[in-house]
């Protein structure tokens, strides 16, 4: 945790979270210290750490015995706490630091490796960190110990391996936090006493990996969705189990923290636990520049006495409208200038999910990877109240997956067949073409032009120099047949990187030749990255927001893909897919 200066804690929320944080640690490292979770002195750090949850004192200005005099705060610890205020540091907790570091400490994550246990690795084996860990494992010397053996051995590693420890950055990527996320938060949302629930934090601004998942209940009886919680089936392990607050590891190793408020303050919970923590502190300067407070609880007018008359605490958007200024979509919520611009009236109009009309980057089982018919995948788009879509199955150079030009002139008509049932929506006959190593595409240029629309992939190739993927892009760009590039870098997050490009050369392109770049809704991609889309949007680059759907049920990515947008700050005009019919239509065929 790093150090805080004391005038960092700009509120009363502030200082008792750091605290919260500094005595969680103390939890840990005093469990190792004293070989058990039960001992005396972790249990009074615990003890403290739930009263200081639950009071609702401003702890900042309270001095050692006045902390003491709190329900569960003993003496000893309540100077600890008054010096983490005064300077950022506790002795004890240096003390502790130092002979426990990080890297060691850690390992008590693990299932199955209990304090003692760690001491005796320590003691015996050398054990300093994973590495060693995972060397002790190996030579089979972890059985060695006292009360361990073979089972216990393939229980560690096999623990590792789930809990994907190891790297220095401990992030899931979002494709693997956004489905148990979404199951949580619909499971509680079922539950009697819960009035509203929603996910917070990294995950509700759309951000590509994530630390934690953070999700906010509102509710009148905190104690019944606490053991509602305490009994979901993800919950692995118990972090912390307070009365408004629970934290646990799910069974894939992702920490997610619930916490319950009163219904009344759900959108200032929601705001603050939204953050970032950015945002959050230009909300605040913009709240005390007007003589508000605005904290985790509501928007408060304060009087020269000090009394506190709430102004809004229900919903995040009575909180911006109290402040002035226009409602921040969470995924832009990154304090890079949305606070300003919202208070300002420059904001742009932000693409919303409901302005979609189309969606053009769709396979059906034509393509080897697809798995749903044309007639139900047409049917679904249908059911969206799309106005249009395009059939783009994978061209003939993609290996396996691909159509020959017979296969789809056959597709053609059988898309055509199909038009009258949908009079509604225009059904395109078009197709995702590949980009070659040198900017190449598939077919003969005369049977590509027949294409009704098109996107341009990179699908091979991906480790050409950053030159040669730039000369590639800029060549398929050019080509009259093209009308969008799909899913740019081709990365996958957290798995593979991606063609590296010149994205200034890229951008300029896009503008010059009137090509639209696609923002690819699938969680694995995110493609445009939210950072290329804000680029690109700066330089009036045309954008297609997609959802690149091989089944049915993946029509769900389009909200995915606009939040990204979102967090690219795309306006609405900008984005093809949300025009009319007749004025995307009149775009695709200048093209041509
Ligand atoms: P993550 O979990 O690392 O992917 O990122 P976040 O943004 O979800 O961060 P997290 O889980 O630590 O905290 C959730 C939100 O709570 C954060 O976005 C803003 C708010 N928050 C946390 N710590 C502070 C703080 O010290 N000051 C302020 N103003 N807000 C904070
Ligand atoms: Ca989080
Ligand atoms: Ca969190
Ligand atoms: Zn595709």
């Amino acid at each position: 945790m790093a150090v805080d200066e004391p005038s960092r804690y700009t509120s009363s929320e502030d200082a008792a979270r750091a605290v919260k944080e500094m005595l969680h640690e103390l939890v840990r490292l005093t469990t190792l210290e004293e070989e058990s979770p039960q001992s005396f002195k972790v249990r009074a750090y615990e003890k403290a750490g739930l009263a200081i949850e639950s009071t609702t004192d401003d702890i900042r200005p309270l001095s050692a015995s006045a902390l003491a005099k709190l329900d569960g705060i003993g003496k000893s610890t309540a100077a600890k706490i008054r010096q983490f205020l005064d300077s950022g540091t506790v002795d004890k907790l240096d003390e502790l630091r130092e002979k426990y570091p990080r890297e060691f400490a850690e390992l008590a994550k693990i299932p199955g490796v209990g304090p003692k246990t760690l001491k005796a690795m320590r003691d015996k084996l050398g054990v300093q960190n994973l590495d060693d860990l995972r060397r002790a494992l190996d030579e089979e010397e972890v059985r060695t110990l006292p009360r361990m053996g073979a089972a216990s051995e393939a229980k560690i590693k096999q623990a590792i391996e789930r809990l994907g420890l190891g790297g220095k950055d401990n992030r899931t990527p979002v494709a693997d936090v956004m489905g148990i996320a979404e199951r949580l938060v619909d499971r509680l949302s079922g539950h009697p006493n819960v009035a509203d629930v929603t996910y917070c934090g990294s995950l509700r601004r759309m951000a590509e990996t994530i630390g934690d998942v953070d999700i906010t209940v509102a509710s009148e009886q905190p104690e019944e969705v606490m053991s509602e919680v305490r009994k979901l089936p993800e919950v692995d392990e118990l972090l912390l189990s307070g009365s408004t607050k629970t934290s646990f590891l799910t069974t894939t190793g992702l920490q997610v923290d619930v916490r319950v408020v009163e219904p009344d303050q759900f959108g200032a919970a929601t705001l603050y636990f939204t953050g970032s923590k950015a945002h959050n502190i230009a909300l605040r300067q913009r709240s005390i520049d007007r003589s508000l407070l605005l904290n985790e609880y509501g928007l408060f007018e304060v009087d020269d006495d000090g009394q506190q008359t709430l102004m809004a605490a229900k919903t995040e958007d009575e909180i911006y409208q109290a402040l002035d200024m226009a409602v921040v979509p969470p995924p832009m919520r990154e304090g890079t200038g949305e606070v300003q611009a919202a208070a300002d009236g420059t904001l742009p109009d932000i693409i919303q999910r409901e302005h979609i009309q189309g969606d053009l980057h769709y396979h059906t089982d034509r393509s080897g990877d697809g798995r749903s018919s044309l007639e139900e995948m047409v049917t679904s788009a249908s059911n969206q109240g799309y106005r249009y879509l395009a059939i783009t199955d994978h061209g003939e150079d993609l290996a396996i997956n691909g159509s020959s030009q017979a296969e789809m002139e056959e597709h053609r008509q059988r898309i055509q067949e199909l038009q009258p049932q949908f009079p509604k929506m225009r059904i395109l006959f078009g197709c995702e073409l590949n980009i070659g190593p040198d900017g190449g595409l598939d077919y003969e240029p005369d049977f590509r032009r027949q294409f009704e629309y098109t996107v341009a992939s990179v699908h091979s190739h991906f480790d050409l120099s950053k030159e040669d993927q730039t000369q590639r892009l800029l060549n398929a760009i050019e080509d009259p047949t093209v009308n969008s590039i799909g899913h740019l870098t081709g990365r996958y997050i957290g798995r593979r990187p991606g063609i590296e490009i010149d994205y200034d050369e890229v951008i300029a392109a896009l503008v010059a030749n009137d090509v639209a770049l696609e923002v690819n809704g699938a969680l694995q991609r995110l493609d445009a990255a939210s950072n290329v889309v804000r680029r690109a949007v700066e330089k009036g680059v045309k954008l297609v927001i997609n959802t690149d759907s091989h089944h049915t049920s993946e029509l769900g990515r389009m909200e995915y893909g606009v939040r990204t947008a979102q967090r690219g700050w795309a306006p609405r005009e900008l984005v093809v897919n949300s025009w009319t019919e007749k004025k995307f239509m009149k775009w695709v065929q200048a093209r041509r």
